[in-house]
């Protein structure tokens, strides 16, 4: 074997096993040195990385290498998110314990992580399926109970019968179950919660504070909360009010019905003397509706024929039960507008309702409701005393109007509801809790945690094993010490991933949640991951991480400074997965070309936050380049090293390539701290490999400005090809790259003796010039003026102005 050949995977493994040797990439807390948090978010232990995975801990790892070579103290740790359904789904089809299994996956992908050369440091590794890391999410809940924040409530669910589950509204796809097609049905029972919407606002206010996310995210998250600003409006009826949360109380002289949620306490009452209402009821309330289909589903309803009371005219006002009301939001009830709400207008075009227009246009023009409502905002009309006054006096004054009746005031609403944590599954972490039947739900004493999920069971059918495994339910009450029975639901996968950030600060403490290096590391300086986590992951990060700000274990109030969301892998025009069967094995590639191919070409072919189209081409291209400088540094010339490029005398062609150089490093700086588009990196250090292959020269000036120029090409692709680097980083300078700072640009490299100057005569281009770079205005005019094909362009006429604009034209004017 040549040893001057490029031989990636002897070479990238041994230099793997050096890394592993010196624990090179150990993050310490240093309070004497700036810190860089760099994290990817982390992967579900499926059994196998796929290349969205590489491409996602590409980018993580160039930006945490790029940091370390900036100086920084570089934390970049890697875990599990390793409870959740696709364990228990193998455990039932396979017959393999959930524990073992999932055990299994993560040693083979950690094995593949660590050919991929990423600088972790592994001693913070974490598993979210260990009493180890749990035990604080159990005690951390036990907190939050008693402060208060979590709570129990009955409510309706929606539940798979299949799968024996809850399912998140995102995981109903058109009435169904995401994962087996099941119709999905409602259900109430019994579940955990925590409060959320206690800290709407602040989640809200705080998106302005992360001026480093995409504006996408912010604005997902945003809509996600939802505040919207209106009123609450009573209306008369029989003993008491019905209540409703309205958005445009300047339009309730328009009211003309008003409709309520199937599950709404009168919708239940009048079914009792109606067949047909009950039946409709029992419909709706077995099927699940995503909010998002409210909007666009077909509109119906059944008349109650009750009669509320307008709290203004003292007009009878039908009551209706329809389908797009939600008794999840506001009071459940909705007063109907349907001069000016669509979906009012809907209903009642289908139902014969009468449609009154109460808003004007703010032109002037006649509004057309043949069609469709009005929903702009203008003057009133038809409003009585209110007519001509415009959408926010309007508001007021009717607030004002409803206030001075006790029938109503200003209020704030929120979309976002709280979180329920419960699942009904078995592999999750047990909610730490005990019924009692004297007691109620007691918190498990902190000495008695963790409360460990037992994982030698068996599975029979799909329901959670521990549900019916005496030794678990069985057990005391905390509070009372009578026999009670262990709450056997589990927690949402969420709340591990809502935390397991801050833990990588403390993974091996084990007296305490986070420990006192937590403030050191936190916040994460940069987030990777997909956007398809930009609203529920992100949101419950963020608020578990006020949350433990609260109870005193940390002082940020933000979890996440910059976030990178990158795109997805595509193979044809379509996302890479299993089901499509166009997936693409990063390890047959590793094997084939090294790892440093794959980063390569995972970092070149797209800007991070894009979508990467597969190209096979695309990975031999990446690999062909790296032969290629492999060979630029093997061929060099050897020179004696005292050279040192900055002092001694350069002739042009020397000046140009240590030019190119320095403006390669100014653009990849760039490129990777400020734009983190790495993909023009790669091209702007591969044309300097192309000015390197031309330059040519034998003096030692020359090999020494090529040296310089390679020297900075290695060094500014090490955080994306770290293997290839630094074999070649030992081959130019003797020492290893590891703590190697980033290159420094010298400004001065950048000057031009000459420079090319263009001249116009009468706006058209007649002359390029090269003239000294540091000309005055004065010479560069003269030398414009005595150009050959400018002296031709202007003879016979006057020249009328010349404006000169130093380092780029001479305009000359004249007729
Ligand atoms: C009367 C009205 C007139 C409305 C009009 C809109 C336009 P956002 O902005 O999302 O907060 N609404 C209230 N509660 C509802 C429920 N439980 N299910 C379905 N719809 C409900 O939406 C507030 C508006 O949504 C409210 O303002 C109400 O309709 C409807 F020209 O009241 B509006
Ligand atoms: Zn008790």
């Amino acid at each position: 074997m040549n040893s001057t050949e490029y031989h990636p995977e002897i070479l990238e493994t041994d230099i793997q096993a050096s890394w592993v040797k010196q624990n090179a990439f150990a993050a310490v807390a240093d309070d004497t040195r700036d810190k860089f948090y760099c994290l990817a978010m982390f992967p579900y232990p499926s059994g196998k990385l796929h290349m969205g995975h590489v491409r996602n801990y590409t980018i993580a790892d160039v930006i945490a290498r790029y940091q370390r070579m900036l100086g920084k103290n570089v934390l970049q740790p890697m875990g599990w998110d390793a409870f959740g359904l696709p364990a228990e789904n193998a455990a039932i089809k396979n017959n393999v314990a959930p524990a073992a299994w999932t055990l299994d996956n993560i040693a083979e992908m950690k094995r593949q992580l660590s050919r991929l050369g990423f600088a972790y440091d592994w001693d913070r590794e974490l598993s979210t399926c260990t009493p180890d890391y749990y035990r604080w999410e159990q005690w951390f809940f036990t907190r939050l109970m008693k402060r208060n924040l979590a709570y129990k409530k009955e409510s309706e669910v929606n539940w798979c019968e299949t799968d024996q589950t809850v399912l998140a509204n995102e995981q109903v796809v058109d009435g169904k179950c995401w994962r087996c097609d099941t119709p999905v049905e409602r259900r109430a029972i019994n579940q955990w919660f925590i409060k959320i919407t206690d800290y709407a606002q602040e989640l809200l206010d705080d998106l302005d504070t992360l001026e480093d996310w995409p504006e996408q995210v912010v604005a997902m998250q945003r809509n996600w909360i939802g505040r919207s600003e209106g009123a609450n409006v009573r209306f008369p009826f029989e003993q008491g009010n019905i209540e409703v949360y309205t958005t445009r109380p300047d339009t309730l002289m328009g009211v003309t019905y008003l409709a309520v949620a199937p599950q709404h306490p009168l919708a239940r009452r009048a079914a009792a003397a109606s067949p047909e209402l009950d039946a409709f009821i029992q419909e709706l309330t077995q099927t699940a509706v995503a909010e998002a289909d409210l909007a666009t589903m077909e509109k119906r309803g059944v008349d109650t024929g009750l009669r509320a009371t307008h709290p203004l005219t003292g007009d009878d006002v039908p009551i209706w039960v329809a389908n797009f009301v939600l008794m999840s939001y506001g009071s459940g009830a909705v007063m109907s507008v349907p001069g000016h709400d669509q979906r009012d207008w809907e209903f009642a075009s289908k139902y014969g309702l009468p449609i009154v227009q109460v808003v004007a246009s703010q032109s002037g023009d006649l509004v057309d409701l043949s069609e469709s409502a009005y929903a702009e905002k203008g003057p009133l009309m038809n409003s009585g005393t209110f007519d001509g006054l415009d959408f926010e006096d309007g508001f007021n004054a009717i607030v004002e109007a409803l206030h001075d009746k006790g029938l109503g005031e200003k209020t704030v609403n929120f979309r976002l509801r709280d979180w329920g944590v419960s699942r009904q599954r078995y592999w999750g972490a047990p909610i730490p809790v005990v019924n009692c039947a004297a007691c109620g739900p007691v918190p498990v004493s902190d000495e008695q945690l963790p409360v460990i999920l037992p994982t030698e069971v068996a599975f029979d059918g799909v329901a959670s094993p521990i549900k019916s495994m005496t030794d678990f339910t069985q057990t005391d009450c905390p509070n009372c010490g009578r026999p009670a029975e262990r709450e056997t639901d589990t927690f949402d996968t969420f709340m591990e991933s809502s935390w397991y950030y801050a833990r990588y600060t403390s993974s091996a403490d084990t007296t305490a949640m986070l420990g006192k290096e937590a403030n050191y590391w936190l916040e994460v300086d940069q987030y990777v991951g997909g956007i398809e986590h930009a609203i529920l992951h992100l949101l419950y990060a963020r608020f578990f991480h006020k949350l433990m700000r609260d109870e005193g274990l940390i002082n940020s109030s933000e979890p996440f400074k910059r976030l990178l969301t990158q795109g997805m892998v595509l193979k044809d025009g379509a996302k890479m997965s299993k089901s499509k069967g166009n997936t693409v094995d990063p390890q047959a590639l590793i094997d084939r070309f090294g790892a440093d191919t794959v980063r390569l070409f995972s970092m070149f072919a797209a800007p991070p936050e894009q979508s990467l189209e597969w190209s096979d081409a695309g990975v031999e291209g990446s690999h062909r380049f790296l032969k290629r400088l492999w060979r630029l540094v093997q061929d060099r010339q050897k020179h004696a090293a005292s050279i040192d490029v900055r002092e001694v005398d350069l002739n042009k062609a020397q000046k140009d390539l240590r030019r190119k150089t320095h403006e390669t490093i100014a653009k990849v700086s760039d490129d990777f701290g400020r734009r983190q588009t790495f993909n023009t990196a790669v091209a702007a250090v591969m044309e300097l490999c192309n000015e390197i292959s031309r330059h040519d020269g034998d003096a030692p000036e020359d090999a020494a400005v090529v040296d310089e120029a390679l020297t900075a090409a290695v060094l500014l692709l090490a955080p994306i090809v770290p293997h290839i680097s630094e074999a070649l980083y030992v081959e130019l300078t003797g020492s290893s790259s590891l703590d190697a700072s980033w290159p420094v640009l010298d400004e001065s490299a950048l000057k031009r003796d000459e420079i090319e100057v263009v001249v116009q005569v009468n706006g058209k281009v007649r002359a390029k010039l090269s003239v000294a770079a540091q000309a005055d205005k004065h010479s560069i005019e003269r030398a414009a003026m005595e150009h050959e094909n400018v002296k031709r362009f202007v003879e016979g006429l006057t020249v009328r102005k010349v404006i000169v604009v130093p380092g780029k034209l001479v305009n000359v004017v004249a007729n």
